[in-house]
């Protein structure tokens, strides 16, 4: 029930498909606590029946332009999910957090993995990581989600984001965190242009070749949309060709919305491959 069950993220011969659970206000509630923690189980459910292999789940948004929340909303929108989501479902429980107290409470409720935005960076949360037993995902970012849209000068972006991730990896290793227990993400529309985000699509490979497997994260987002046209509710088949493209280039987790969509595009990877 704890990190214990975390599983080898190298062993695998697939791409595992990460699905999304937002835990936030906007998502699952218009009744009263136990009435969200419902649903939010029940999304979890037809994730995992489309096929997810695990399930992150988050209660701080983390979008272009979003605003912080408190540690215990986070605390109030996350545990109860991840507790509920553990007692019900035995696969793979990921928490989308870069507070300290929210990574060890989240783990002790279930989750195996911290996806951490802010490669764990706010004071304690490297400390909070190694502590908790958990694996992390360390992901590039500049700045916070409010301020992010403007930071987006960068000489090469690939060589940029691929040299903080190194770094963050040296940094996990000397603190004690052993490299099959870290996850890395260039992390796709976080002080990034559109045409930045398909750089770093492009030369994944590059970034595959680091100590680490990649999660990739494109799903929906505003680089799809730009390359498609489609509104954010239509980007399903553009998502699963991005996650196709970043499968191809080496990436090892895929965190989307649509999990049958993303299921049936690696399923034609998979019959390719094994020809
Ligand atoms: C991600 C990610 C994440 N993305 C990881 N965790 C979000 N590891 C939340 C847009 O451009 O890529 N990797 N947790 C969601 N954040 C965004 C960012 C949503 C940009 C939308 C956009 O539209």
């Amino acid at each position: 029930m704890t990190a214990g069950r975390c599983p080898d993220w190298r062993l695998t011969g697939r791409p595992w498909i990460m699905g999304i659970l937002n835990a936030t206000p906007d998502s699952f509630s218009d009744g009263g606590q136990f009435n969200s923690v419902e649903r939010a189980v029940d999304a979890a459910g037809e994730m995992l029946d489309a096929g997810a292999d695990l399930i992150d789940v988050g209660g701080e948004s983390t979008r272009p332009g979003a605003t912080p929340v408190s540690q215990q909303e986070e605390l109030d929108r996350v545990i109860p999910v991840i507790e509920a989501l553990a007692e019900r479902f035995d696969c793979p429980l990921s928490v989308d957090t870069s507070t300290p107290a929210v990574m060890g409470q989240a783990v002790a409720a279930g989750a195996c993995l911290i996806n951490d935005v802010r490669a764990l960076t706010r004071p304690g949360a490297v400390e909070a990581a190694v502590a908790s037993g958990a694996s992390v995902c360390v992901m590039h970012m500049r700045g916070e989600p409010g301020d992010m849209a403007e930071r987006t000068g960068y000489q090469d972006v690939v060589t940029e984001v691929i040299d903080f991730l190194a770094e963050r990896l040296r940094r996990l290793k000397a603190a004690g965190l052993p490299p099959e227990r870290v996850l890395v993400d260039p992390g796709f529309g976080f002080a990034k242009t559109a045409e930045q985000n398909f750089a770093l699509l492009r030369r994944l490979d590059e970034l595959a070749r680091l100590d680490a497997p990649v999660l990739v994260g494109m799903s929906r987002k505003r680089m799809i949309g730009e390359a498609t046209g489609q509104p954010v509710d239509r980007r399903a088949v553009g998502s699963a060709a991005a996650a196709l493209l970043a499968v191809e280039r080496g990436a090892a987790v895929l965190r989307v919305h649509d999990v049958e969509a993303t299921r049936d595009a690696l399923a034609i990877w998979s019959a390719m491959r094994s020809a």
